[in-house]
């Protein structure tokens, strides 16, 4: 198995007292994938070279569950920066699967990648874009240098997709496109979403 390491209790000055039940798999002989459970506004590995990701709406100026959070943890420098990000049309500055990126203000993570997971119910290729939203987080991280990233459940409240297909999502694109960042977070705020994330990290990564 290339799980490496799996901790109970807090894991490290790092990751602030939310770093619970982290399970560690190696991706390559560089690169890891960490699955935690917390509070991802919490969450910093560095301090300058990290990012956590948003999941943002396509307006991209707040909204509510992890979104909503991030807004509140970085004070409002968060929203003024988000509205400077050039509109794409009217009102969208983050098509659905893309990415942009902010600096974190009042959070301990150096910067904010905000990105847009499909409705499951509305999207017409649903799975297609929630691998754009993670691969287009994880290029624009490697563009800005960014080491460690995390992600909470892309889509996984109030966007509807089943916990199971967003996690084969999830872990598969970040195995294929994580290569380069040093280590790949899950933060996930849920105890049934940390045990599906777990599972099929085990499936997908382990051994
Ligand atoms: N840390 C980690 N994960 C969290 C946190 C947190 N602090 N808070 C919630 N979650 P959702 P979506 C989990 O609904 O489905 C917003 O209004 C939550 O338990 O935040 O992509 C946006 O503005 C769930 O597992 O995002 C959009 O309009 C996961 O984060 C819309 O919701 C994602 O749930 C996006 O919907």
């Amino acid at each position: 198995s290339s799980i490496i390491r799996v901790s109970t209790m807090s894991a490290g000055a790092g990751s602030g007292d939310n770093n619970i039940g982290v399970v560690e798999f190696a991706l390559s002989s560089s690169c890891r994938l960490k699955i935690q459970k917390g509070d991802i506004t919490q969450w910093s590995v560095d301090g300058s070279s990290d990012a956590i990701v948003n999941a943002a709406n396509e307006r991209m100026l707040g909204g509510g569950g992890v979104d909503g959070a991030i807004h509140r943890a970085a004070g409002p420098e968060l929203k003024e920066a988000c509205y400077k990000v050039p509109e794409d049309r009217p009102g969208v500055r983050c098509p659905t699967g893309e990415a942009r990126i902010t600096p974190g203000f009042r959070l301990a993570a150096s910067h904010v990648i905000h990105t847009v997971g499909p409705i499951y119910d509305v999207d017409k290729s649903p799975e297609a874009s929630l691998k754009n939203a993670y691969r287009n987080s994880l290029v624009v991280a490697k563009e800005k240098n960014i080491q460690y990233i995390a992600f909470p459940a892309i889509s996984c409240g109030v966007y509807g997709y089943p916990y199971d297909k967003a996690a084969s999502v999830a872990i598969s694109t970040v195995k294929e496109f994580a290569n380069g960042l040093k280590e790949v977070y899950f933060v996930l705020f849920s105890d049934d979403i940390y045990d599906v994330w777990l599972e099929k990290a085990k499936v997908l990564v382990g051994n």
